[in-house]
């Protein structure tokens, strides 16, 4: 497989860098650097219309034709489909970990990330949505406890649900969490964050991910760029 993975160090943009690291995949890294706003480029807009990271190209596709795919959690299931990796055939333990792949990608991704919109990026801090984000990633927080409290990864054995998961338990702090308060999902993460793979996956460009945001990385983010197309 011969694959461009078009990223920035993002829990998003993790969850790929660490699914090619566990699955030991050569691939070529294209940085999108989307505070700069190279994710509006039409080169880019053409394999990811929605103008987010990440996505990938694989060169040898399918039946010798590229083919390239846009959203996480499409990419986890192509590649797990493609390595034979961390997506079982039977389809009883597919299933659960499908499940909990929906989980993240409609409730944990971005609930968790308007809780840290709310909470860091907002130019003005409105109490209504930090309280009704921090309470949501709370009860998150609160239902993969329960669910690590019976299991030892989210969907059994170690799947593409931790690694899509993972990388956004990550920033816990910025949500208003307190690891402590979920002691289940406080040893699986513990537990996960031992991984080799996953420590090479974050690393990935880490030296490009900034802490402060200026005010032409949050036009292209959150401003007025994003509605130009
Ligand atoms: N549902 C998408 C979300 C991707 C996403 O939100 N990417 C962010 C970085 S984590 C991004 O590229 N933002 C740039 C923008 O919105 O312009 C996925 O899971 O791939």
């Amino acid at each position: 497989m011969t694959l461009d993975l078009y990223y920035w160090p993002t829990p998003n943009g993790w969850k790929v860098s660490i699914m090619l690291e566990e699955t030991e995949t050569p691939y070529n890294l294209i940085p999108v650097n989307i505070m700069a706003g190279d994710q509006f480029k039409p080169e880019f807009i053409k394999i990811s219309p929605n103008n987010k990271i990440p996505a990938i190209v694989d060169n040898s596709g399918l039946d010798g034709n590229p083919i390239s795919i846009f959203e996480s959690g499409a990419i986890l299931f192509y590649l797990a489909e493609k390595t034979g990796r961390f997506l079982p055939g039977n389809l009883g333990d597919r299933y659960t970990i499908i499940q909990w792949l929906m989980f993240q990608m409609g409730g944990v991704g971005p609930m968790l990330g308007q809780a840290h919109h709310f909470r860091q990026y907002a130019p003005e801090k409105i109490p209504y949505a930090i309280q009704r984000y921090t309470n949501e990633a709370s009860r998150l927080y609160c239902v993969l406890d329960k669910q690590l409290s019976q299991v030892e990864y989210i969907a059994g054995n170690y799947s593409i649900a931790d690694i899509a998961i993972y990388p956004w338990i990550v920033s816990h702090k910025k949500q208003g969490q307190n690891l402590a308060d979920f002691p289940h999902l406080k040893r699986w993460f513990e537990t996960v964050g031992q991984r080799p793979a996953v420590s090479r996956g974050l690393a990935v460009l880490s030296e490009s991910r900034v802490q402060n945001m200026n005010e032409t990385a949050r036009e292209n983010l959150f401003g007025s760029r994003q509605f130009q197309q």
